[in-house]
């Protein structure tokens, strides 16, 4: 079973918004070096909505190769299309990764029997453990416990759930009701309150820079340290506030770039950082 400290994985760009190999192998060694249990790979924070489907295959194969195979990983392999994710998750399955992870099909408001099939399509094809992404606020689709609890008993590839919701009583449901469910926390700001409502372990896109924190925040959580525990979420929580103002990803690029690791451009329709977010970016570098 995982949990800890996963890294939702940057895709670095060049500037004309092509992939950034070199800094993508600078990126992956700083985290392992950060001490991070694990990386999510083409997830939200690495821009997948954004990148073609050979792109996205692409990465997992960068990935696999550059991490060393010391820490697990998952491949993000969620998509509006069923033949486009079973596509990414017979790759994953062939490069060696450890587990898929799908977020719910988007735009058409597929009913609920659709999504259930789209994810048990998943689960027979890649014959890996998968991870739900779930994530209402992006694709409109709200996992319920009621919802979980059905399709977990369809198909016992089934894993755990990346709970990225401000629901807390959710994790604690999902807990109670589906055995040996691992449910990773997905909003680094309510990293802590999710661990203490059951949740294994926080998948998140701050963690790119400050893997080391939050490692150090899981070893408090998981020690009953939780005086320590609570000052480094309140730490993360002044950084990630500011972020959220300026663009989350834009922040997180310009922050690694300033500490060395060239990370360029969103790609478009996100919108470049400007001054005042460069600015800000700059002054927060001191309390990372
Ligand atoms: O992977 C990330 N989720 C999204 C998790 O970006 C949708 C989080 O790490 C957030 O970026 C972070 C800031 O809100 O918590």
């Amino acid at each position: 079973m995982m949990n800890g400290i996963f890294t939702a994985l940057l895709t670095p760009f060049n500037a004309d918004y092509s992939i950034n190999e070199k800094s993508l192998e600078k990126l992956i060694k700083y985290n392992l070096d950060s001490g991070v249990h694990g990386f999510y790979i083409g997830g939200s924070t690495g821009e997948s909505m954004l990148m073609s489907k050979e792109e996205r295959k692409r990465i997992f194969a960068l990935v696999k190769n550059c991490s060393g195979g010391t820490v697990p990983l998952i491949a993000h392999v969620g998509a509006i299309s069923t033949d486009d994710a079973l596509d990414m998750a017979r790759e994953a399955k062939k490069l060696g990764y450890d587990a898929v992870s799908a977020v719910a099909p988007f735009y058409y408001s597929f009913p609920l029997e659709a999504i259930i099939k789209y994810y048990t399509d998943i689960a027979h094809e890649a014959d890996l453990p998968v991870y739900i992404y779930n994530f209402p606020a992006g694709n409109g689709f709200g996992l319920t416990p009621d919802v979980a609890e059905k399709i977990f008993s369809l198909d016992t590839h089934f894993a755990g759930i990346k709970h990225t919701s401000n629901d807390l009583f959710a994790i604690r449901q999902f807990k109670n009701r589906i055995r040996d469910i691992t449910v990773f926390n997905g909003y680094d700001e309510i990293c802590l309150a999710g661990l203490s409502m059951g949740a294994d372990g926080a998948i998140g896109s701050t963690y790119n820079f400050m893997g080391k924190k939050f490692v150090r925040l899981y070893n408090a959580f998981c020690s009953g340290d939780l005086e320590l525990a609570e000052k480094l979420q309140a730490e993360a929580c002044r950084i990630i506030e500011v972020m959220c103002r300026f663009g989350v990803f834009q922040c997180e690029k310009e922050i690694l770039t300033l500490m060395g690791i060239d990370m360029g451009p969103c790609r478009r329709p996100f919108l470049p950082l400007d001054d005042s977010g460069k600015r800000e970016m700059k002054n927060l570098l001191d309390l990372i």
